[in-house]
């Protein structure tokens, strides 16, 4: 089961090769779309182009986890920094994106610890160059050094190689794409990945006002539907199908009961779609599920650190209490 959900999130990143597809995805999709409630992993958004459309989501004024999460680090990144006692000697990156959020860490850590390394760990080479060029020519000095490699193996390697602490970073509610049980198996292995004296900072997204969730999700320019049929477009390119995109529409729902936001590719008709060779039929109405984004309660973040055997140390917030980020320390075993 660990090892299932670790390849979960790493997958939520670019894919690799730029001609070959991944046989994974073709087995998702076929798998997904031939069950009675379809429904597409959202770890397969991540091609080159919804990397890209992605990139166009953390610009809006609507998609606030970005802007939010940004002045929790700068507010209070002096104070996350002086918690870590004495190190860390490596920042480890999960999911760096650009590095926007990671630079106004590093630039802390660094005033403690001046040989810090930087370590992002990423399947996607072409995602590792690029934040390790940023931070590179941000910091002159500082010692980076990517890991292309799923996150578990990558942080394996790097407790093998390392003596100094670790602080890994897993930012932006990446985690609000795994339903809570995986959430829990992820952390765990994560925990477990560690040494004893090693800090995580993970980001949730609070739980807040529909209004303002329902318009993140779903924004007017309609960057988010675009993110969204990516997916169908990318199907089309990579595993040889003939879905006419405009058949298609972006839903965001809400769901307050687990609660988190969906979203979901709804066919305006009847119609069939053929993806490698098969027949897949859509009724006039019927929805894709391609996303879950869960939303957390306080105490949801203090249950996360209790089942995955973390110590928290901190919690920083932004004005608006409308996200979070969790300082745990690995304690003794
Ligand atoms: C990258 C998973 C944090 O769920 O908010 C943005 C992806 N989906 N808009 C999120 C996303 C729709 C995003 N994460």
């Amino acid at each position: 089961m660990p090892s299932r959900t670790a390849s979960l999130a790493v997958a939520a990143r670019p894919s690799t090769g730029p001609f070959r597809s991944d046989p994974r995805f073709l087995r998702d999709v076929i798998a997904g779309l031939g069950r009675e409630r379809k429904a597409i992993p959202s770890r397969w958004f991540y091609d080159a182009r919804g990397t890209e459309i992605f990139q166009e989501i953390m610009s809006l004024g609507a998609y606030y986890p970005t802007r939010v999460e940004h002045e929790i680090l700068e507010r209070h990144a002096a104070e996350i920094t002086a918690r870590l006692a004495g190190g860390p000697c490596t920042v480890v990156d999960l999911g760096a994106g650009d590095g926007t959020k990671t630079r106004l860490l590093l630039a802390s850590v660094l005033e403690h610890s001046p040989r810090a390394v930087y370590a992002p760990i990423d399947i996607s080479s072409a995602a590792l160059e690029n934040v390790s060029a940023r931070m590179a020519s941000a910091f002159p000095r500082l010692r980076v050094s990517p890991i292309e490699a799923e996150y578990f193996d990558g942080l394996r390697a790097l407790v093998r190689r390392d003596a100094g602490g670790l602080l890994v970073l897993f930012l932006g509610s990446n985690i609000g794409n795994l339903e809570r049980a995986e959430a829990v198996d992820f952390l765990r292995l994560l925990r477990r990945s560690l040494r004893c004296g090693d800090h995580v900072l993970v980001g949730f997204d609070l739980l807040k006002d529909v209004s303002v969730l329902q318009a993140a999700y779903d924004d007017h320019a309609g960057v988010t539907a675009a993110f969204n049929l990516n997916l169908l477009a990318r199907i089309n390119r990579e595993l040889d199908g003939d879905f006419d995109v405009r058949h298609f529409e972006h839903v965001a729902t809400f769901d307050p009961a687990r609660p988190a936001m969906e979203s979901w590719l709804r066919s305006r008709r009847q119609h069939l779609v053929r993806i490698a060779g098969r027949r897949f039929r859509f009724e006039a109405g019927e929805r894709v599920h391609t996303e879950i984004s869960c939303k957390y309660r306080e105490e949801d973040v203090t249950a996360f650190a209790a089942s995955a055997g973390f110590e928290e140390v901190g919690r920083y917030r932004d004005r608006r209490r409308w996200f979070a980020d969790a300082l745990w320390r690995v304690g003794e075993r």
